[in-house]
C-alpha cells in the first residue's frame, strides 16, 4: 500500500542542501527522485514510457477501452531552497489514486501518471519546459541553445540525463489523445487556508510575462564622485522595483501581481558606483486588461525614472503566456467531487502556473488546491498537513473514477 506521507518524505532526501528542497530539472537529485516514481510505477505494474524531454508516463491499462487514458500528474522539480510539496502532491496523489483503483477493480478507461520534466524556470528560465514539448508549444531549435546559470548547455544537460535532443520532436502529442487531464497541487497562496476551505478548484491559471530590465549608468570611482554627480544605476534600479510595486498595488483587485526576483549589478564591488543592473521582472495576472496596463506603466516608469537620472534604460521581453481557463465541465465534476466528499470548496483562480496550462490546450484539463500553511511556497517553510493531502486525494480519485467510468 502507498504511504503517501512516507513517499513524500522519501523525495525531500533528493535535495543537492542548504534549507529546504533544492532539486533543479535534470540535475542528480531530480534523477534519484525520479527514479523513486518509476520504482512505484513499476510496483504498480503500470506500462513505464518516456520521451526525451524525461517527461515519464505510468499507465494503467483499462478493462474497456485501449486509448485515450485521463491523465493526472505533475511535477518533482523544485525552486533553489523550495519546499517538499509543490508539485509533488499531484505525482503521489496519482500513484495513491491508480492504487487505489486497481485495488477497486480498475476502470473503463487507461489512466496515466504524468511526470512533467523541468515544470520550474530556474534552471532554464522558461517555465514548463516538459508539458510545453507534450502540448506542442515548445522552441526546439531555441531551447537546445539554452544555458543554465553555470553555463551548461540544455542541450548536454538533457543528453547526459540519457534523453536523445534529436528526438524531441516526437515529445509532441496531438489534442485528443487523453480524455481528461487533472493536478492536484498545493494553493500557494493564503486563500483556502484563510476562509477555511479544503478544497480550491482552479477556474484559470494566471498567465506569466518574464521580461528583463537593463539599466545602463555610469561606473566611478565611490570615493572620489561626490554625491549628486553620480550616475548611479542600481539607485535607478530600486526606483524602478518601487515602482514596478507601485503599479501592480494599483491594480490589486484584478489579482495582477508583479515581481522583481533578481537584481544583477556589474561589476558588483564595494568601491565603484554601479555602471549597470539588471533586473528579472515577473507579470502575472487572469485578467489580461489588467495585466497589460500594469505593464505599460511599468515601462513609463522606467522611462521617467532612467531620464530623470540620466541612465538609459530598456527591456528585454523573454517570454508571455496568456492566462488559461480551466474546462466547464470539469470544473463541475471536481465541484460535484468535493460535494460529494462533504468537503468546502470554492472555484479559484490560480496565480502560480502549472503543466495543467499546457495540457488544457489538448484536453479537458482541471486543477485541484489543497490549502498550504500561511500559503507560504518556494520556500523551505512550504507546507501542508497529511489530512489535507488526503482530502484531495479523496475528490482526485473520485473525478478519475467518474471520468474512468465513461
Ligand atoms: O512559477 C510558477 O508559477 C510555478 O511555480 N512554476
Ligand atoms: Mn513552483
Ligand atoms: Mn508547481
Amino acid at each position: 500500500m502507498i504511504d503517501v506521507h512516507k513517499l513524500l518524505e522519501e523525495l525531500s532526501t533528493y535535495s543537492s542542501g542548504g534549507p529546504g528542497t533544492t532539486r533543479l530539472a535534470y540535475s542528480e537529485e531530480w534523477r534519484n527522485a525520479r527514479r523513486v516514481i518509476i520504482r512505484e510505477m513499476e510496483q504498480l505494474g503500470l506500462a513505464i514510457r518516456e520521451d526525451s524531454m524525461g517527461n515519464l508516463f505510468g499507465r494503467m491499462e483499462g478493462k474497456g477501452f485501449v486509448n485515450h487514458p485521463i491523465g493526472i500528474g505533475s511535477h518533482i522539480d523544485t525552486v533553489p531552497q523550495g519546499g517538499n510539496y509543490d508539485g509533488m502532491v499531484g505525482v503521489v496523489a496519482a500513484l495513491s489514486v491508480v492504487e487505489q483503483l486497481q485495488a477497486a477493480g480498475g476502470t473503463q478507461r487507461p489512466v496515466e501518471i504524468i511526470l512533467f520534466a523541468a515544470e520550474e524556470s530556474s534552471r532554464f528560465s522558461v517555465a514548463t519546459m516538459g508539458s510545453k514539448a507534450v502540448c506542442g508549444q515548445a522552441n526546439f531549435s531555441e531551447w537546445l541553445k539554452m544555458k543554465d546559470k553555470e553555463g551548461k548547455l540544455f542541450e548536454k544537460v538533457i543528453q547526459e540525463n540519457g534523453f536523445d535532443p534529436a528526438k524531441l520532436a516526437e515529445t509532441v502529442h496531438q489534442p485528443g489523445e487523453w480524455t481528461a487531464f487533472l493536478e492536484l497541487h498545493i494553493e500557494q497562496g493564503p486563500m483556502l487556508e484563510r476562509a477555511g476551505e479544503n478544497i480550491g478548484i482552479v477556474s484559470a491559471i494566471a498567465g506569466a510575462t518574464r521580461i528583463k530590465i537593463f539599466i545602463e549608468g555610469r561606473a566611478d570611482h565611490s570615493g572620489a564622485t561626490p554625491m549628486g554627480e553620480r550616475t548611479d544605476a542600481l539607485v535607478a534600479a530600486a526606483g524602478v522595483i518601487l515602482a514596478v510595486e507601485e503599479a501592480a498595488l494599483a491594480e490589486r483587485r484584478y489579482g495582477t501581481v508583479a515581481t522583481i526576483g533578481n537584481v544583477i549589478v556589474s561589476p558588483g564591488v564595494t568601491n565603484v558606483i554601479p555602471g549597470a543592473t539588471e533586473l528579472w521582472l515577473d507579470l502575472r495576472g487572469t485578467n489580461k486588461e489588467s495585466v497589460s496596463r500594469t505593464f505599460q506603466q511599468i515601462k513609463k516608469d522606467i522611462d521617467g525614472i532612467c531620464n530623470g537620472r540620466g541612465c538609459g534604460g530598456k527591456i528585454e521581453m523573454i517570454s508571455s503566456a496568456d492566462p488559461v481557463e480551466m474546462n466547464e465541465g470539469i470544473i463541475e465534476l471536481l465541484s460535484e467531487c468535493a460535494d460529494e466528499e462533504k468537503l468546502k470548496y470554492r472555484v479559484m483562480p490560480s496565480g502560480a502556473g502549472h503543466d495543467a496550462m499546457c495540457m488544457a490546450q489538448l484536453t479537458p484539463t482541471g486543477m485541484i488546491f489543497i490549502p498550504c500553511k500561511e500559503g507560504i511556497s518556494h520556500n523551505p517553510d512550504e507546507y501542508t498537513s497529511p489530512e489535507e493531502i488526503d482530502r484531495g486525494i479523496r475528490v482526485l480519485k473520485r473525478a478519475v473514477e467518474r471520468l474512468a467510468s465513461q
